[in-house]
């Protein structure tokens, strides 16, 4: 695993506010038809290394999804090698934000304490850092001429088209709106017709069904999603008559083995890679 020094991470963060600060919440990626696309890696440096490989010997673009940090212990590494994967080239490695790239979630789940752990009192100011990093990732990312919309979480109450997150500003830490806090939180369900609270998850998250997501995607006039967010042990889960896809990248999800699943699209064709046959 590549090691880091205080020095590195501090750097690898002011690149990185260089890198994310100038690109709008909604990415426009119209012109690329073909992506690999991750879901959460939650801290897993086995899962990311495996993606490592595809990225070094592909030419692929590579949308990832949110949820770097927290519940395992490599947040740090997986989120500094990712920065400098995009350096390389920022248009290739696009890094979408999830609801774990929000301070108040990462306090509590994990990633203040990997900090703390690997840099002591340090680490308490690279918490801030990255926070403030976090602030600046992007919400979703709109592919293949438009047919394709990805994001974390998935649609929100109020949200009629994907667009319309460009009236927000970056630079928040925690989502100053429910819309902005819904689109990193809420899930689909094939039980709920429009939308209902989601008790599992807590106040102000959703469960969106397939008749709120047919609007959106009409009003959109996109045809797949593709998000993750969701623990899946096997990986990944269709949604809404094969329109929208789930997808879970960890291999170790809090001790719990998961299948780790990636997706390469390519013009509507979806194809499943599975993690752990690929070879380190
Ligand atoms: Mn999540």
């Amino acid at each position: 695993m590549k090691q880091y020094s205080l020095d590195d991470v501090k750097s690898i963060l002011k690149k990185a506010l260089r890198l994310l600060m100038p690109e709008p919440m909604v990415l426009d990626l119209k012109e690329v038809n073909r992506a690999y696309i991750v879901g959460d890696l939650h801290g897993d440096y086995v899962a990311f290394s495996k993606i490592k490989k595809l990225i070094d010997k592909t030419d692929d673009v590579f949308i990832f999804l949110g949820d770097y940090v927290d519940r395992g212990p490599h947040g740090t590494e997986i989120f500094c090698n990712l920065i400098e994967l995009k350096s390389d080239d920022p248009e290739r490695i696009i890094l979408l934000r999830g609801n774990h790239e929000t301070e108040e979630t990462n306090y509590n789940y994990g990633f203040y304490e990997e900090l703390i752990t690997k840099w002591f009192e340090e680490g308490a100011a690279l918490f801030s850092e990255f926070n403030n990093v976090f602030s600046y990732l992007s919400l979703a990312a709109v592919v293949d001429k438009g047919r394709l919309i990805c994001l974390h979480g998935g649609i929100a109450r109020d949200l009629k088209n994907i667009m319309d997150l460009n009236e927000y500003t970056k630079g928040w830490k925690n989502p100053p709106v429910a819309v902005l806090f819904e689109i990193l939180w809420n899930d689909p369900s094939e039980d709920v017709e429009f939308f209902e609270p989601n008790f599992i998850r807590g106040p102000g998250v959703w469960f969106y069904g397939k008749k709120a997501f047919i609007k959106f995607m009409n009003e959109n006039r996109a045809e797949y999603m593709i998000r993750a967010h969701t623990y899946l042990p096997e990986g990944y889960a269709w949604f809404f008559e094969k329109k929208l896809l789930s997808i879970f990248s960890p291999l170790d999800y809090v001790g719990r083995i998961c299948r780790g699943i990636i997706v390469l699209y390519d013009r509507g064709d979806f194809k499943l890679i599975e993690l752990r046959k690929i070879d380190m």
